[in-house]
Parts: structure tokens; sequence; C-alpha cells
């Protein structure tokens, strides 16, 4: 008989996760850093007294709200390259409903992540309890079902020993690259209290191996023969590329074959974005550089990508009649999109398989790659300077009075493309920026020099609003010596930014910098690009003005250093003045509606429009949609 400790659900679970660790390239880690919370009924008494009993190495975090707290958690994890993660404990309910929208974008981001949501009880005994949904046709159902859409394991307890099964098969998931992401494991309040003779060993240390997988022969000799058959490849560098840390022997190939490298919004700042070779970002948020350069080339090398819409310009970006591809994936499911040559295999280990075998093949794109990064540099010099009244607005969409009354309500001429360049340069080198959603991700990925590895962090595979505050925080946590930014438009911040709060309360400085246009910008810009009026996107009040909203003060209320500016000078003091603070700030930055970046050469994006409508606008657009959708490829 093995020896047994007598402990409750909750406190074997906050036992275990002190005693798990992983292993990557050798090196051995610990692999939980904590754990944050928002007590409520169903685990202050359990989660919450094991924490009180023995919390071990953990950290502890009241988060504020359930999807912030976990937004900060996928944050940190991402920062981390995945290699460590939080667990998240809610009461049950809405507590537990609050979570849902942070577990979908860990799933769409593949973001390992332990969620608990407490459940109600196992028992019944007290039915219905507070927050208990009480369906009448099927007992069993609770709010916690919802979570299985959005997770990459669920499972629900009815019995203490029943953890043991539940979290082995959670770590197992969430440390396999190839299937990692949020984890769910429902407790109902009842079970989480409850005692149970656990083995001893089964809080013994455990390492989670995260071996690198290397391409087979096969795999190697098809990518080599593709690549020497091609005269124009084009590598894209997703984020299994950043996370796969492949960033070295992608510019060793790059240079040796004369390869052009272009990122997706996940693998921007794999390589730096002043490397000769790197072209920045490909797609509807692509530069004119790089969206060129695929469109030239005969073969597209996937490098770590899930080739969204986004990526591909919904499958119109290519040429799909002379395009071959090779996509290189962790995950086989991801190999097969585009009916490309399908390489199971890490990133970095095929990249530097194949560098032996390709020093004497060159590409032929010759200067081209110098002189189409070259342009794209005059057009970033064009739209830095501040002109926003001047021409540089999203095709005319608003007249020049419309223009003018934004300019007197919000006092401000500032053009946001102008100010996204500007901030490059104030910024230091190693800071991080964290974005997600709105108009800003679209100038991040086009404008933002990455000028060191990992500094660049935008959650776009779900675009979720609100990332962006809580997202920074989890940066901050992950690179707690670094400046932290989170790029958030005023939509964003209304939707939510309490966990600054939580930045405040345990002295993490994060910066906020938020772009108040009045309005939802990038759909006002959806809405009037696909012939509709402008119509619920901006913030005017019943009488059809302007709303402006003093965020600064907002921000000095929770007790934030906070800026509002309107210059490009005003900025300039801000910033400085911001890094040299010891607490949060915030820096509130009026820029006009319009004067984001619009899409270059290519970036079509296939979104729903009225097949049919007494508009012409709208009968316009649909037609052009049918004929791009002509030139797509159909799968
Ligand atoms: C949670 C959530 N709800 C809705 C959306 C759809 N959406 C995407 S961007 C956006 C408006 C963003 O406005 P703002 O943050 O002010 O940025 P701007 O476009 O003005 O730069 C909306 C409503 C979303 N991405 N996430
Ligand atoms: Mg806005």
């Amino acid at each position: 008989m093995s020896e047994t400790i007598r402990l409750t659900t909750a406190q074997a679970l906050i036992k275990f996760l002190n005693y798990q660790y992983i292993c990557y390239d050798g090196k051995e880690v610990s692999y939980i850093e904590g754990l944050f919370h928002i007590f409520g009924h169903g685990n202050v008494l359990s989660i919450g007294q094991a924490l009180e009993e023995n919390i071990g190495h953990l950290k502890s975090y009241s988060g504020k709200n359930e999807q912030g707290m976990a937004h900060t958690a996928i944050a940190y994890t991402k920062q981390n390259l995945c290699r460590k993660i939080f667990a998240i404990s809610t009461s049950a309910g809405p507590g537990s409903a609050n979570l849902i929208t942070a577990a979908a974008t860990a799933f769409a981001n593949n973001i390992p992540i332990l969620l608990l949501p407490s459940d109600t009880f196992s028992s019944r005994q007290p039915d219905p309890v507070l927050q208990q949904l009480e369906h009448y046709t099927n007992h069993t159902l609770s709010t916690n079902d919802a979570f299985q859409a959005v997770s990459r394991y669920w499972d629900r307890i009815h019995r203490p020993e029943q953890l043991m099964q539940a979290l082995l098969h959670a770590f197992e998931i969430m440390t396999n690259p190839s299937t990692m992401g949020p984890t769910t494991i429902c407790i109902p309040q009842d079970t989480a209290a409850e005692a149970f003779d656990y083995p001893i060993e089964f809080f013994d240390k455990r390492v989670h191996y995260i071996d690198r997988v290397s391409p087979s022969s096969r795999e190697i000799d098809g990518i080599i023969s593709m690549i020497r058959y091609s005269k124009l490849p084009v590598i894209i560098i997703g984020g299994g590329a950043k996370y796969s840390e492949a960033g070295d022997v992608l510019e060793k190939i790059s240079l040796m074959c004369d390869i052009p490298l272009v990122e997706t919004h996940a693998g921007k700042s794999t390589v730096i974005s002043s490397f000769t070779h790197n072209l920045g970002g490909v797609g509807i948020l692509g530069t004119s550089a790089a969206n060129k350069i695929v469109q030239m080339s005969d073969l597209i090398i996937g490098l770590g990508t899930r080739y969204t819409d986004f990526v591909t310009a919904s499958k119109t970006l290519f040429d799909i009649h002379h395009t071959a591809f090779i996509n290189i994936n962790i995950n086989r499911m991801q190999t097969y999109k585009l009916d490309g040559f399908q390489v199971v295999a890490d990133a970095k280990s095929t990249i530097e398989a194949i560098i032996p075998l390709l020093v004497d093949y060159k590409s032929a794109f010759g200067s081209s790659i110098a002189v189409l990064r070259s342009s794209w540099e005059e057009e970033k010099s064009r739209l830095k300077v501040n002109n926003a009244l001047d021409g540089i607005t999203i095709k005319n969409h608003f007249s020049a009075d419309v223009m003018q009354e934004y300019k007197t309500q919000l006092r401000t001429q500032l053009s946001q493309a102008s100010v996204v360049l500007h901030l490059n340069d104030m910024l230091d080198h190693n800071a991080i920026v964290v974005g997600s959603a709105g108009s800003l991700p679209g100038d991040m990925q086009r404008l933002w020099s990455a000028k060191e590895r990992n500094t660049f962090h935008l959650e776009y595979g779900y675009s979720c609003m609100g990332y962006e505050i809580a997202g920074a925080l989890g940066a901050k946590l992950a690179e707690p010596s670094r400046e932290v930014y989170a790029l958030v438009g005023d939509g964003s911040f209304l939707m939510l930014h309490t966990e600054l709060v939580t930045a405040l309360q345990y002295h993490y400085k994060i910066n906020i910098v938020l772009f108040n246009n009045a309005g939802y910008g990038c759909i006002n810009n959806l809405q009037m690009d696909n012939g509709c009026i402008s119509s619920g996107t901006e913030f005017r009040n019943i009488e059809d003005q302007i709303m402006n909203i003093d965020y600064a003060k907002i921000a000095e209320g929770y007790g934030l250093k906070s800026y509002q500016v309107t210059s490009i000078e005003a900025l300039r003091y801000a910033v400085i003045d911001a890094k040299k603070a010891d607490q949060s700030t915030l820096i509130e930055i009026k820029v006009l509606p319009k004067t984001m970046t619009d899409g270059y050469e290519g970036s079509w994006w296939n979104v729903g429009i009225a097949e049919v409508s007494h508009s012409h606008p709208v009968q316009q657009s649909y037609f052009s949609k049918v004929s791009h959708l002509s030139r797509a490829k159909k799968y």
C-alpha cells in the first residue's frame, strides 16, 4: 500500500500545481507561476482555504474581472513563449461565465491556461443554489458546459479522486506543442471541499518534456526539391516560428539563399524589423513590400502559421495557379491547408536541418528585396508627417465638414498613423507593445519597427477587445524589468480596462497609450468601405454631437499618472515623463478618425455583404466581392 495524504480536492490541486515543471532545450523550469482568482460562492472556501493552508511557491493575485485576469494570464504565457502558465479560479455561475471569452481567446491563439471554474453542488442537496441555472430538462447542465466549445480539454469532477486523472490529462494537453490551449476542470463546490486519501506519489515532482520534433528525411527531401525548383520562394514567419525561437536560423537561411521574410501578427518580432530581408507584416494588415513580394512568389513556405484570412487576404493574395506551398507546423491539421507540402515538425529544427543542404542555392529576387524595402520606408516617411487634414484620410469617407467637426470637438489635428510612427521612435528598444483590437493592430503590424526580439505582442487570433490592458499586465509579469505599453483604442478601453487596478494593487507598472478617436473607427471603416452609411460606430449622443470623453481624468481617478496629448511634442514630453514614473501611467492621445493606415496592394477581406439591397453602393460592393472571390482559392 502506498503512503497517502489526506487533503481536500482544492488542497490537492494547489499541492499538485507546485510540483509541475517543464523541460525545453534541456532547461528545466517550474511551469505554474501562480493563480489568479476572484473569490465568491464556490471557490473562496475551498481554493481560497487551500491557498491559505499551503500556497507553496505559487503567486496569488486577485483579479478584477474574470475575463480580464485570464487575459493577463494568457499574455503572461504568450510573452513566455508558452512555457509558463497561470491557473484561474472563478466562482460558480456568473464568475465562470465571465471567463468564457478569455477561454476562447486562449483557444484561438493556442495558449495554454488552466481554467478552474467552480460548479454547482454535486450532491444536489441545496439545489437550486444561488447562481445555478436550473435547467428543467437536463439537470446535469451548468454554466460551465459552455466551456466545452472553447477548451482543448474539458472535464467536470464529482469525486475528489477524479482530480488526479483530470489534472494529468490537462497537463498533457497544455504541454504538448501540437495541442496546447486552454484546459478546463469544473469543480463542484462540495467536491472541492471534500477530503480524500491521495497517494503521496501523485505529488512527486513531474517534468513535462517538450522535445523539438525534427522533420523526417522524406520531409527534408521534399522541402529541398521544392525550394530548388522555385525561383522566388518567400517565408511567412508565423507564431509557431516565434514560440520555437527560430530567429537566428531564419536570418541565416534568408541571407544565405536570398529568401525574403514576411510576418504574421503572431510571428512579428521573431526577427527584428530592421533585418535586411524582413519585409514586415503580410496580408490584410501587410506592408506594400511584403504583399508585393508574396504576389511575385512561386513558393510560399509557411513556418508555424495558421494561414488565417488576415494573412492570406481571404485566399486571394497568392497566384493560386502558380504558387506552391510548404506548410511547416507542429500541428498536423495546420499542414493540410492550401494543399501544401506537409511537414509536421518544429520550426527551428526544420530550418536548421535544411540550411546545410541549400548552401549553393540563391533565389532570383536579386535587388527587388531591397527596392521593395526602401519604397516601404518612403511610405512610412510619408505617413509620419502629421497632415491629417491634408489628404491622408481613409478613402474620404468623411467629408471635410465632418473632419472639421472632429477637429473642433476633440481639439486635435493628430493623425493616428503619424502618432504610431513617432511613438515607435520614443520607446526603449526593449519595450514591449501589446495590442489586440480595433484599427491599432493594423497600424502596429504595418508600421511598428520591432527593435528587439519578442517585443511585439499582438493578440490577433481572437482580436478580443479589452485584451490590451490586461495583456500589458501579463507581459509585465513576464518581463518585470522592461517598460510595457498597451496600445488601446477608446472602444477597447471602454470594453474592459479594470486589470489596471490589479497592476496598481500589486505595483506592476504598465503604460496605457489610449488612442481616442471617439468611436469604433475600424468598424466604421468596414461599414463605409462596403457601401453602408456611418451608423452606430461613432460615439455621438442622440443630438448627434461627438462625445469627447476625458480618459485622462478617468485614469487619474484610478490613481494612474495620466496625460492628455494633442500634439507630437506633448506626446514626447508625456512618454519621457511616463518612463520616469514608478506607478502605472495612461497617455490619452486625441486622434482624428480616418487617419489610421489603410490596406495596401492585395489586402482584400471577404466579409458578409448583402446580396440584395436598394442601396447602389451596397450593390457595387457586393459585385466587387463576387469578382474578388472568382480569383480566390475556394478552400
Ligand atoms: C469583445 C469584442 N467585441 C466586439 C469586437 C468587434 N470590434 C472589433 S474592433 C471594434 C471597435 C474598436 O474600437 P476602438 O477600440 O475604439 O478602436 P478603433 O477602431 O477606433 O481604432 C469592434 C466593435 C471585438 N473585436 N471584440
Ligand atoms: Mg476608437
